[in-house]
């Protein structure tokens, strides 16, 4: 795998916009979709809206021409409003999640930065991509990206999904530290006895998970189960792909200081051409974990310190310490929101040079 020099932004445009805090409104696993939406025009009126658990989603925004389908956690579908249904708009939200609650307030700019993450590494990945390029769309038209959240909103080639959310792992813990303690492997492959939360593997594993329909946790599959969810060549072209993406990244990453812990992508079918199609959003740090590879090797440090994310541990923390993990979270202090955003901010900078 290759990642193509910094210079070349051939599929977009905005790989290092200048990011500010924007307007109020809205793990590193994968993102449960919640609840489609009953209809175009209540969802940006209503109350919020309640997914099956506990949390009520702020409403997602009406956007002129698009039609909001579905809700994530922290993102928000839409396809254009009277065609055509090629396309689909998905837009990343401010909403942070935590502990699998939707929390309050949101992060002013998350939305825009982890865009702008997702948009710089697609950039920089030698495989065919969903984002969809200003003039090669032929007859089609296209309803515009309001401007107000062009910032964060991708605008994609709609594909048919595969349900299989492809995770690599150059690290181990989490759900697949939890897998490693109980059985001594994960996903099927088995590891060495010895491994501790956070050691980073001789070489990554690839080990995908069952999306699981709504609102269900997903489920870590054997490589063989996900031959029989989407069959055989189209699974080793999952892994294949994951592997070397993930490689790469990670090297890239390594290179600026940050440890690419683990990380999730998600590949659909064009159905115009029948290719992979790599979608969703890629290494951001709601798909993924990064660490600062100054602070994991530190070994001064604990543990926990060590391993403290490029994402919501400040928001984990903070939560983990004033609730009880009973009911509602209680809503986060300014601090804490302000404190994150910097984190995801920095994060973005590390990586891509960004000021
Ligand atoms: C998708 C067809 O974004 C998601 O959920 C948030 C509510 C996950 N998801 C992505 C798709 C994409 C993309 N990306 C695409 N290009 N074509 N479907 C569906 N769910």
């Amino acid at each position: 795998m290759t990642l193509i020099p910094p210079a070349d932004n051939r599929t977009h445009t905005n790989g290092n916009v200048e990011i500010t805090p924007g307007k109020s409104e809205g793990e590193a696993r994968s993102e449960t979709p919640l609840r489609p939406s009953s209809g175009s025009g209540e969802a940006a009126d209503g109350p919020g809206w309640k997914n099956g658990r506990v949390s009520t989603l702020p409403s997602p925004p009406r956007l002129t021409g698009w039609k909001h389908i579905y809700s994530g956690k922290v993102r928000d579908l839409y396809v254009p409003e009277n065609g055509p249904d090629s396309y689909l708009l998905v837009l990343a939200s401010n909403r942070v999640s935590a502990f699998d609650h939707v929390l309050e307030p949101p992060i002013p700019g998350k939305g825009a930065l982890l865009t702008a993450l997702s948009n710089w590494w697609f950039s920089r990945i030698d495989l065919p991509n969903h984002l969809v390029v200003g003039t090669d769309e032929g007859a089609e038209s296209v309803p515009e990206v309001p401007e107000d959240v062009r910032d964060r909103a991708m605008l994609t080639r709609r594909l048919e999904m595969y349900p299989v959310e492809c995770v690599v792992r150059g690290a181990l813990t989490g759900s697949g530290f939890a897998e490693y303690e109980r059985t001594g492997a994960v996903c099927g492959i088995e590891l060495p006895a010895g491994i501790e939360d956070g050691d980073l593997l001789d070489a990554p594993v690839y080990t995908p998970a069952y999306k699981a329909p709504l609102g269900e946790h997903d489920e870590n599959i054997s490589y063989e189960k996900s031959v029989e969810l989407v069959g055989e060549q189209v699974a080793a072209a999952l892994r294949d792909a994951s592997l070397r993406i993930f490689t790469a990244a990670r090297d890239l990453a390594a290179e600026r200081g940050v440890i690419l812990a683990d990380t999730k992508f998600e590949f659909g079918r064009d159905p115009r051409t029948g290719e992979l199609v790599l979608a969703d959003e890629v290494l951001t740090s709601d798909s993924s974990r990064y660490w600062d590879a100054s602070v994991y090797f530190d070994a001064e440090k604990s543990r926990g310190e060590r391993l403290a994310s490029f994402d919501k541990q400040i928001v984990r923390d903070w939560l983990a310490a004033h609730w009880d993990k009973q009911g509602e979270p209680p809503a986060l202090p300014d601090e804490i929101v302000s404190r994150t955003y910097d984190r995801y901010r920095e994060l973005h900078a590390r990586l891509t040079g960004a000021a």
